[in-house]
């Protein structure tokens, strides 16, 4: 399990599909992976919560997941279609776009939201030239009107990884989107750092409203609308590949996962009160560590946390803050995981630094994703097919 290459841990993720029992099978005994570095009493990871992983359901290579309507969670499948889990399990595919994508390299179907209102579903997938795709559909009576499709952001990828590709409302209305740095490895375009490029970045948009020439709005307060050398659509850079990113249900706060390069795996942190702007670092910076002999830019925002790779993990998978109410004990801490070792870890943050770091002492094997339900209880997507629910012990 170890001997991938590690310029992109999303290949190994998606392309050893066939592999998920084994890595399951190392995942306990991990729990070093995430001490904090100061001295701690005891030398060990805090047992966040008394929980157990209840298998809902079986999709096909689930990727990603959202809160639908009426309580449902939508699944989507890397290989292009998306179902609804419901009360009834999951149901026949309500979107299909296999004939559209590939699922070489880290390809595929790769992200899925819905606006505030359940009024318009988005996808986000590589189409079959690699290139990334943003579409819309309009949702009535909680279903997809197939013509209603249409396309608001492409990007051309220049490699089949780090592609990100996750995409969510903000608590501010807007549409973001995590694109990797274009992928390779070494970021060899220098995207993250470069603000003339979406590669390496976390975008923001309004689709409810079209600006000239675009399909969608720069929201006015984007940070860099007055620089000229700059997307307008960028609200953080530095980022290698943000395969998941979240917002705190109870705080707003931004997480975002981004996968290291070949030593440090991190989770970066943003106040919700943040005007955006934030420099993530790479790829000047892998964590906190300056990135083959890169120079820390004046405003890298280090992450809020890091593990290296003298554990097992070695692609993280960002999470949530649970907000939900079946586990008290759960609640506001940060619950990620990490595809090559699918134990699940949490995070205490206040005031935008790590307090307490713990894992739940249960293991979702290859964990690709999480979702959070309507109820905001929280949802762990195997990519070999187990969809999980996180319900107390
Ligand atoms: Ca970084």
């Amino acid at each position: 399990m170890k001997v991938r290459t590690r310029s992109s841990a999303i290949v190994g993720a998606v392309g050893a599909l066939g592999s998920i029992c084994l890595v399951a099978s190392l995942a306990l005994g991990t729990a070093s992976a995430d001490e904090a570095p100061a001295p701690r009493q005891p030398a060990k990871n805090t047992k966040a919560a008394n929980v157990a992983l209840t298998k809902v359901a079986t999709a096909k290579n689930p990727i990603a997941g959202v809160a639908g309507p009426g309580g449902t969670v939508w699944v989507a499948e890397r290989a292009g279609t998306v179902r609804v889990l419901s009360d009834k399990g999951l149901s026949e595919p309500v979107l299909d776009i296999s004939s559209e994508t590939t699922t070489d390299g880290e390809r595929g179907l790769l992200g899925i939201a819905f606006d505030k209102k359940s009024a318009h579903f988005y996808i986000s997938f590589t189409n079959r030239q690699g290139t990334s795709v943003v579409d819309e559909f309009a949702v009535k009576g909680g279903k997809i009107q197939p013509s209603s499709r249409r396309t608001l952001l492409t990007q051309t990828q220049p490699y089949s990884n780090h592609n990100g590709g996750d995409i969510r409302f903000g608590p501010d209305g807007y549409l973001y989107i995590a694109f990797g740095d274009g992928g390779s490895g070494g970021d060899p375009h220098g995207n993250g750092q470069n603000l003339d490029t979406l590669l390496g970045k976390l975008l923001r948009i309004d689709p409810s409203r079209k600006d000239p020439g675009k399909a969608y709005a720069i929201p006015p307060g984007n940070p860099f609308v007055a620089d000229p050398k700059a997307k307008d659509e960028i609200w953080a850079y530095g980022l290698r590949n943000p395969w998941k990113f979240s917002f705190d249900a109870g705080t707003g706060d931004l997480l975002i996962g981004d996968v290291g390069q070949n030593a440090w795996e991190e989770i970066d942190w943003a106040p919700a009160s943040s005007k955006g702007g934030e420099n993530y670092g790479w790829s000047q910076m892998e964590g906190t560590h300056p990135y083959r002999g890169g120079t820390e830019p004046a405003n890298h925002v280090p992450p809020v946390h890091e593990y290296d790779r003298t554990g097992l993990g070695c692609s993280v998978t960002g999470g949530y803050v649970y907000r939900g109410k079946k586990i008290p004990a759960l609640k506001g801490q940060y619950v990620y995981s990490d595809y090559c070792d699918g134990t699940l870890r949490t995070l205490r943050i206040e005031n935008g630094k790590v307090t307490g770091t713990g894992d739940l002492v249960v293991n979702g094997g290859e964990v690709v994703s999480f979702a959070q339900g309507g109820n905001r209880e929280l949802y762990v997507f195997d990519i070999g097919g187990s969809v999980y629910r996180i319900d107390p012990a």
